[in-house]
């Protein structure tokens, strides 16, 4: 780390690759800029934050005066993560879609089917995970509101069609695309601290349709060709192969966990609806979910969970366990 980057900034940021408005992004970079330590070893990337808050500002007003939305595409994030599922042609993007949701995107044995993302929700449990299928990612050509899409997603799910000769190189073509945009894949998700447009976003390798018989022999091909640093899920989509195996890595990678509430009046919790927290999210990082009055009211919760007693009392700054009950007292 070149610069002791305060956990004010580490959150901006993480908000900020996440963020799905350019008001949001804004004001990220904003407390980003002011949180960064001043100092000859931070100059580069204070010049680069400045250049992106300008930016962001001519978007806006573009966007106001145009009354378009100038990073295009957004679909509203909902449930526990986002997953973007990317790929060349026919890869089976949208079969995945099918077979993981109760969405019903059109599947076609010929390229180009699918024309804009359209998410479904994935059921792990008690709760739910958002995917989105997207149009094919080619050597020529990704729809511009892609980058926001990557970038914002918690995960990506990389497919390559096995049920072709040219799966691979169609691979391999999304991966040079995505190379040459500051938008990129790796094992995991963070931000690249020399060059602030630079973001990386946690990625699956899903090598589909492993039905077919000759999609093993491709699948060597294909470790031959391309030595990935991504963890690998081979599946078959339309027969449901290590569907379950992905299911689970999908909700783990999101790295969340779960919360109960329960009102103060109440005898049991609500057991129906869980909230979802990033792994190591505080009291108040979730009371803020709940109702925004809770962030500046909260006094205190009890807590009925595996790392305290039950009925614990406790503040703001404790940490949330997966499956914690909590009653909040403003
Ligand atoms: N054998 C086999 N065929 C599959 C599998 N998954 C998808 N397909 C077929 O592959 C073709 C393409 O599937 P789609 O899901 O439409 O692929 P896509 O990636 O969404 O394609 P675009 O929208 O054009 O980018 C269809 O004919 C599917 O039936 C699978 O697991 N096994
Ligand atoms: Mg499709």
């Amino acid at each position: 780390m070149p610069a002791n980057l305060t956990p004010q900034y580490l959150k901006a940021e993480e908000e900020y690759r996440r963020a799905t408005t350019l008001e949001e992004e804004l004001r990220c970079l904003q407390i980003m800029l002011q949180e960064i330590p001043k100092h000859k070893g931070t100059d580069h990337l204070q010049a680069s934050l400045k250049s992106k808050i300008a930016k962001a500002k001519r978007d806006l007003q573009t966007e106001k005066k145009t009354g378009k939305k100038g990073r295009g595409f957004r679909i509203p994030r909902q449930g526990a993560g986002t997953v973007a599922v990317l790929g060349g042609p026919n890869a089976g993007k949208s079969q995945l879609l099918r077979s993981l949701t109760r969405a019903t995107p059109e599947v076609a044995p010929y390229p180009f089917t699918t024309q804009m993302p359209s998410p479904g929700m994935m059921p792990w449990e008690d709760v739910a995970v958002q995917m989105i299928d997207t149009p094919p990612i080619t050597a020529d050509y990704m729809e511009p509101y892609m980058h926001g899409l990557i970038r914002s997603a918690d995960l990506a799910l990389l497919m390559v069609d096995l049920g072709s000769d040219d799966g691979i190189e169609q691979c391999q073509a999304v991966l040079d695309h995505l190379g040459e945009t500051k938008t990129r894949l790796a094992a995991t998700s963070y931000l690249s601290e020399e060059d602030v447009g630079l973001s990386f976003t946690q990625a699956f390798v899903v090598p589909n349709k492993i039905d077919l018989p000759e999609a093993p022999a491709r699948l060597e091909w294909f470790h031959e060709l391309c030595a990935l640093d991504l963890r690998e899920f081979v599946i078959s989509a339309e027969k449901g192969t290590g569907l379950e195996e992905l299911r689970n890595a999908i909700y783990r990678a999101l790295d969340v966990v779960r919360v109960y509430s329960k009102l103060p009046t109440a005898k049991e919790p609500d057991m129906d609806r869980p909230f979802t927290v990033r792994r190591g999210s505080t009291l108040m990082d979730m009371a803020g979910q709940v109702h925004k009055d809770y962030l500046e009211n909260l006094k205190f919760a009890r807590v009925w969970g595996s790392a305290v007693h039950d009925g614990t009392v406790v503040k703001g700054d404790y940490v949330l366990q997966d499956k914690d009950v909590v009653e909040l007292h403003m």
